[in-house]
């Protein structure tokens, strides 16, 4: 057991998590669709402190103008009555069968064209419930077969579209960044800015890209058999941790969006660490709201959508407890230092020296004993045994 999560905490859900009612590609629901205004409610009793959607999670696709105006007011009356607040807003554009062959990147410009409108639309949406974040997932961008796209200018056209999305947030003067949120496949056969790595390159090309960076998901990192701690450290690193995505994946298959500790729990504890410790020899921090995208399994009912919410939150609380235990024991501390992994916040060239120095420093090369410095042990085994030690809880 663990305390229960209060607003301070910072935990966030997409509507579209709990409101999942569990169709899937071989049967349908299972459970009858959510109010959103429910959701927010149950939420902030379970100690939420932000919620997230897409246009399409509140406002069905399709709504009148005037049906639009009333569901928000209805919305945000919820979102007055928590205190809830919306840290983020992400556009459906996934779902219509318009999107089939994508949006920034469709093969057919009339719905390139369409798409940007559609997200345009909802940056208005954004600014004005005062959310920080505007999350883009291309799940459709993307193909089944390597002769279906021009790959060159699919990029060109992502970049295009992201940019002038960018350079509207700019012109408005909105307090928003855009965060890309990458995955490998699913539901197209490959996925355009497949990692943290493809979308960091991507990035670097934007004419706006100042204000654009990642909201990595554990999941779609491992799907890619790739380490999620990693690939947001190396984006934090960049000053482009924008917002993450939390939840369960187990190895290289289908987008599983399971409880986030209840996949891989030692990868989930060495997250937990970095977001809550930072680095250990300083660096750039995440202090974002730690925002939930799991699916509340197909099997469980009303009660087990609220369960298996609570239970991200207390999944997090338990391994930052863990992970605060681990910083702070001395011996981890020890075990550190004999490791090295503090001399390597060291610059390799002292302060002043030339790269000209280090060539005439007879010591670095040719006076080293190679085969004396490759006898040391780094004591990484012993290391990595005592965070599992500290992570399930034998030491404290
Ligand atoms: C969709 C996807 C998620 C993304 C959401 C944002 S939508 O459910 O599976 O990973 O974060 O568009
Ligand atoms: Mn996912
Ligand atoms: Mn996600």
């Amino acid at each position: 057991m663990t305390r229960k999560p209060t607003p301070a905490d910072g935990f966030s859900f997409g509507l579209w998590t709990v409101g999942w009612p569990g169709q899937d590609q071989f049967g349908s629901a299972s459970r009858p669709d959510l109010d959103p205004v429910e959701s927010v409610h149950k939420l902030a009793e379970l100690g939420a402190a932000h919620v997230t959607f897409h246009d399409d999670d509140v406002v069905p696709f399709g709504s009148s103008e005037a049906d639009r105006e009333k569901i928000l007011e209805r919305f945000k009356g919820a979102l007055a009555e928590t205190g809830i607040t919306v840290e983020m807003l992400t556009t459906n554009t996934f779902s219509h069968p318009i999107f089939k062959d994508g949006a920034f990147t469709s093969n057919d410009r009339r719905v390139r064209r369409y798409g940007l409108r559609k997200v345009i639309r909802n940056v208005d949406l954004a600014a004005e419930l005062g959310a920080d974040t505007f999350v883009m997932w291309g799940g459709r961008e993307g193909a089944e077969y390597d002769s279906a796209k021009d790959l060159n200018a699919a990029h060109d056209r992502y970049a295009e579209g992201i940019d002038t999305v960018a350079g509207y947030i700019k012109e408005k003067g909105y307090g928003l960044r855009i965060a890309i949120e990458p995955k490998p496949n699913e539901p197209r056969g490959d996925i355009l800015l497949p990692t943290v790595g493809h979308a960091l390159g991507l990035i670097a090309k934007l004419e706006h890209g100042d204000i654009v960076g990642l909201n990595p998901e554990v999941g779609h990192e491992q799907m890619a058999g790739l380490n999620y701690t990693t690939g947001i450290a190396q984006a934090l690193w960049a000053g482009k941790l924008f917002h993450i995505d939390l939840n369960g994946q187990k190895s290289i298959k289908y987008d599983q969006d399971l409880v986030f500790g209840h996949g891989d729990l030692f990868s989930a504890f060495a997250t937990v660490d970095l977001l809550e410790n930072g680095f250990p020899g300083g660096g750039p921090t995440y202090t974002g709201p730690k925002h939930f995208d799991y699916k509340p399994s197909r099997t469980e009912d009303k009660q087990g959508v609220w369960d298996s919410a609570a239970a991200n939150m207390a999944s997090y609380l338990l391994l930052a407890e863990r992970a605060t235990a681990f910083r702070a024991d001395p011996e981890v501390q020890e075990a550190l230092a004999y490791s090295g992994v503090l001399e390597l916040a060291e610059p390799t060239l002292g302060e002043g020296e030339t790269l000209a120095d280090l060539l005439a420093d007879k010591s670095a090369y040719e006076d080293l004993d190679v085969d004396a410095v490759a006898e040391r042990g780094f004591g990484f085994v012993r290391l990595n045994q005592l965070a599992m030690e500290h992570a399930v809880g034998a030491r404290s």
